[in-house]
């Protein structure tokens, strides 16, 4: 980026003036046409593209996916495939009659180009394989196979094996993705993908996906990956037809599509994404017709029309003829190299097998399916390629058996289990949990200089932020003005810049990330410091927010995406519960996931603004959960999310972004420092009895502490959480040894939230040490009233003093108000509330 470009940036608010008199003039909108099936070259028109042994290897790789998918379908449905007698329980979407679309889709991929998938990618995942194989120089092939799970893999299929590299890898290729498909250990993901999910990144291979339309917004971060970083290559996001009724294809259409690509940000990272949404059109959902009856785009290239001006220059083709496939995902690479992405194509094919083999079929008609069957790809274009004396019928036959033979014997290596054991968690019962999280520790994600605007030292906030007070106190024991006082969101900010000025690949996106500042003014002074491509607003698409940045994170980048209210992550669900938490054990651990979200957790807003739902995301394995309270805890729990290379959901709470430090004596350092995730932390001493708190709560868990000395001389311990996943409680058990009492408290409601949780593990550890039972004052179990009728929605001091007094120490002289009876709380669950 030169100079010119950064000064322009730096001019605040961004330049793009929207004139009243231009845009509130009369048009129409007029769009351009679509084309449909179009392409209409013979084999002969095509001599001159290809050679024979392209022809033929196109052929022949047709028929490895047509034979492992026969193969599979047979030993779902009758135990048996040449002899070899199976059972496998789990899933086998097939993709019978969609061979020319995934073999067409990946051949002129290059290893750099990443693809994604569904649930029925079993053939994407064999034809970008075989096509990567194709490309690769032999020693290139050779080292990636010895260094796959150093070897494991490939010494399977090189154990009396004779023949060149390509062959071997064909092997490794078939083996590894079968293997992984009967959850072996030598399999792609050592079993833990499953046939959803396997996926192999040294050929291209991303995630597969078994939550319909899951790859729609993950493939985007892949595709920005790519452009922030500068990587070679483009991004395929292989989904079905029926997903285009799904909130992550749509919100990662919108994300992907966004103007600023090709409007704001500059010099060589301007223009459009290098992606394509590749519908796997064969017509149906499972039994949903998608074309006169589930949807209403009649013909699904029809939505490129209303995204944007390009109309995302969709096209349908036709997937039954892998050359009108070929030529199509040549035109469209071309249109993502002048950077005028992303693409849709709609390729037209029919699954032949069954939605899953127990599928009867019941939805279409026994004549639709031999129509199709008569236009079967694999025999038409063996016919063609005999009719174009490319090859004979017995060359043709020859593949076909010698695909047989391969077949059987990968099969018969798969389901030897002395060959291919599963994980023996027998005798390692932790082998899953050791592979949960990546838990590694790394400065930066690439060794290259981060691109920003401007020294540090010169950024208004930073400058600023040197003459605030880094304690609640002065040097004379007063208070700190707000206006001098150094506050939560300032110890956030601190991490994040200077996360920023040592990670090249850190990028941050959300909503109103930019020139606003963030919505709690956390971001201000980013925008400043950073170009678009680091720091940029998204849609409104919590989905995408973090469906991208899972993208992101796989491949490879450092990632910060931003929630605007912790009420929002509901729109997150399946990115937050199904996808960020999982594909790092998925994947068998081999791939890390350093992705921040920030969580603002809200208050004064109401019912669907102002819920703490930390618990949903500790409830999840695989995830990291932190929710600090205080400006040094923020910064050092920044500090470590940004450091390690885990999923952390970093939870802030609006109602305390601007307390200032009460507890770290010497005040919020100026330098690094990281705080362990994970590790409670002693906020005040006391043997009287423990509070644990969670968030904004510690606060008024001191207040009640306070409250308890004064009147009752008792001495309460309060410890901060700090962190809900990992939690390390030897802190917490050796308090409640001393106080033989516990009390936690959090803004969550309190059924099934995470305290319940602590306070019942707590019993199980401590149980011999406790006078009375842990005691959960939580939220209530309402919606979140209007600000005005807050304090009888949260916890307040008098709660905690209520609470204790009915259930765990009688205080003398003292009335209730809140009934904490077990008469109330048997009635209060009686009624749900
Ligand atoms: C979110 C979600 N909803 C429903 C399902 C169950 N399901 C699996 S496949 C499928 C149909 C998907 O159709 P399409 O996207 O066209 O892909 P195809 O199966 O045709 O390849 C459904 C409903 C799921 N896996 N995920
Ligand atoms: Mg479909």
């Amino acid at each position: 980026m030169n100079r010119e470009s950064h000064d322009k940036l730096k001019e605040m608010p961004k330049n793009q003036n929207i004139d009243p008199k231009l845009i509130r003039k009369p048009r129409f909108i007029e769009f351009g046409k679509i084309p449909v099936n179009q392409y209409n070259k013979s084999i002969e028109d095509e001599k001159k593209n290809y050679r024979r042994e392209d022809f033929l290897r196109i052929y022949r790789d047709m028929v490895i996916i047509r034979e492992f998918e026969t193969m599979l379908n047979l030993i779902k449905t009758k135990n048996e495939y040449n002899g070899i007698t199976y059972n496998h329980p789990g899933p086998s979407h097939l993709s019978i009659g969609q061979e020319a679309s995934a073999v067409g889709m990946a051949y002129n991929l290059g290893v750099e180009d990443f693809i994604f998938g569904s649930h029925r990618s079993h053939g994407e995942i064999l034809a970008k394989g075989l096509s990567a194989i194709n490309k690769l120089d032999e020693k290139d092939l050779y080292s990636i196979m010895s260094n796959y799970f150093d070897g494991g893999t490939l010494k399977v299929v090189e154990k009396g094996f004779s023949g060149d590299t390509r062959d071997l890898a064909i092997h490794f290729l078939i083996y590894g993705a079968l293997a992984e498909i009967f959850a072996r250990k030598n399999g792609f993901n050592k079993g833990l993908g499953g046939s959803m999910h396997a996926f192999f990144t040294p050929f291209g291979i991303y995630p597969n996906n078994a939550i319909v339309g899951g790859s729609g917004d993950i493939s985007v971060g892949a595709a920005l990956y790519k452009k922030i970083n500068r990587k070679p290559g483009i991004v395929v996001c292989n989904i079905g037809d029926a997903s285009m009724g799904c909130g992550p294809v749509w919100e990662g259409i919108c994300f992907a599509t966004m103007d600023q690509y090709k409007t704001l940000w500059e010099g060589e990272y301007r223009g459009g994404l290098p992606l394509i949404f590749n519908f796997m059109n064969n017509l149906y959902g499972m039994g949903g017709q998608t074309m006169g009856e589930t949807m209403g785009y009649d013909i699904l290239a029809r939505i490129g029309a209303g995204v944007n001006p390009e109309m995302m220059h969709a096209e349908r083709i036709d997937g039954y003829n892998p050359l009108a496939v070929i030529d199509a995902f040549s035109r469209k690479k071309k249109i993502l190299e002048e950077k005028k992405g992303p693409v849709l194509l709609d390729t037209l094919t029919y699954r032949i097998s069954g939605h899953s083999p127990s599928d009867a079929s019941s939805y279409r008609s026994k004549e639709e399916i031999e129509a199709w069957q008569k236009e079967d790809s694999i025999i038409s274009f063996c016919e063609s390629l005999i009719k174009a004396g490319i090859a004979k019928q017995e060359i043709l036959d020859n593949i076909k058996s010698d695909t047989s033979r391969l077949i059987t014997h990968i099969l018969k290596l798969a389901t030897d289990d002395n060959i291919s054991p599963g994980l023996d968690l027998n005798s390692d019962p932790d082998a899953i949990g050791e592979m949960m999280f990546s838990n590694k520790s790394a400065d930066r994600m690439e060794e290259i200089d981060p691109v920003v605007l401007i020294p540090l030292e010169e950024n208004p906030r930073v400058k600023s932020i040197k003459n605030k007070v880094r304690f609640y106190k002065d040097s004379e024991g007063n208070m700190v003005s707000k206006a001098r006082l150094y506050q939560l969101r300032d110890g956030i900010f601190e991490a994040i810049i200077d996360r920023f000025y040592k990670d090249p690949t850190l990028a941050a996106w959300g909503e109103e990330n930019r020139d606003w500042g963030g919505a709690f003014a956390v971001y201000r002074g980013l925008t400043e410091a950073l170009p678009y491509h680091r720091l940029f607003n998204s849609p409104i698409s919590e989905g995408a927010i973090v469906g991208t940045a899972i993208g992101y994170g796989m491949c490879g980048g450092r990632v910060i995406a931003e929630i605007m209210y912790c009420d929002f992550l509901g729109r997150s669900g399946d990115e937050v519960f199904n996808q960020l938490p999982k594909w790092q054990s998925m994947s068998g651990n081999i791939i890390s996931m350093p992705v921040v979200i920030r969580v603002s957790v809200g208050s004064k807003y109401g019912a669907q603004h102002s819920q703490d739902w930390s618990s949903l995301t500790a409830h999840i394995p695989g995830l990291k959960v932190v929710f600090p309270a205080t400006p040094y805890d923020a910064k050092g729990l920044m500090n470590s999310a940004l450091q390690g290379t885990d999923p952390v959901i970093y939870f802030e709470s609006q109602r305390i972004y601007d307390v200032g430090e009460m507890f770290h004596e010497t005040g919020v350092p100026e330098g690094y420092y990281e705080i362990p995730i994970g590790e409670p932390d002693i906020k005040r001493i006391g043997g009287d009895i423990t509070i644990l708190t969670i968030g904004a709560t510690l606060y008024t868990a001191l207040k009640a502490a306070d409250m308890l000395n004064q009147n009752w001389g008792l001495n309460a311990e309060v410890i901060d959480a700090r962190t809900l996943v990992p939690f390390n409680y030897q802190p917490v058990i050796e308090s409640v040894k001393k106080t033989g009492r516990i009390l936690l408290t959090s803004d969550a409601s309190s059924r099934g939230s995470f305290l319940k949780e602590m306070a019942q593990t707590i019993t199980e550890m401590a149980f011999d040490y406790l006078d009375a039972p842990p005691v959960v004052v939580g939220s209530r179990n309402w919606i979140t009233p209007a600000y005005e009728m807050e304090e009888y929605f949260f916890p307040q001091p008098g709660w905690i003093i209520d609470a204790v007094h009915q259930k765990i120490l009688p205080l003398k002289g003292y009335k209730p108000k809140y009934d904490f009876s077990t008469n109330k709380a048997m009635k209060l669950n009686k009624d749900g509330v």
